[in-house]
């Protein structure tokens, strides 16, 4: 069985609470729930943090005991060098994705400081944004 690591960066423990019109409704614990029904032959792991530190802690582990992490660093996706490192430091293919499509939003959201290191960049299309990283994962280890 396939092992995917999904990680949640700063204040996505909001979503579904907070600016539904950017984020939408639903939280994130009960999107998992839907994303384990959806692929029953995948091990989905899940951690969300609003620390740095804890973020790269778990992409050194991830990194190395699963098969893919799909990454929503959030806010740090814009500033860390620390997480561009982190990934590049480990093996598994990591995919960045957001929920929001963020060329359509500020300028600083326009540049990301990790995508150098990812496999791939999904944005723009909500929660779904998640399922299409898991997919890409899949599809780079057919
Ligand atoms: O669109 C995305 O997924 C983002 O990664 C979300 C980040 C933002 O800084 C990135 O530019 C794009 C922000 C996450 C904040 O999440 C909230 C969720 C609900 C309510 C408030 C914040």
């Amino acid at each position: 069985m396939k092992t995917i690591q999904i990680i949640n960066g700063p204040n996505l423990n909001l979503l579904g609470r907070r600016e539904p019109d950017i984020y939408g409704t639903q939280g994130f614990e009960s999107y998992l729930e839907q994303l384990r029904l959806r692929y029953p032959d995948l091990q989905l792991r899940f951690m969300q943090s609003n620390h740095e530190g804890d973020l790269i802690d778990c992409i050194h582990e991830a990194g190395y005991a699963c098969d893919g992490i799909v990454l929503n660093a959030g806010a740090y996706t814009h500033t860390s060098v620390a997480l561009l490192d982190a990934i590049k430091a480990v093996p598994a293919p990591v995919v960045e994705v957001h929920i929001s499509n963020v060329h359509q939003r500020e300028d600083f959201r326009h540049h990301s400081m990790i995508s150098a290191g990812c496999l791939g960049v999904i944005c723009g299309f909500g929660l779904d944004s998640y399922r299409l990283g898991i997919e890409a994962i899949i599809k780079h280890q057919a």
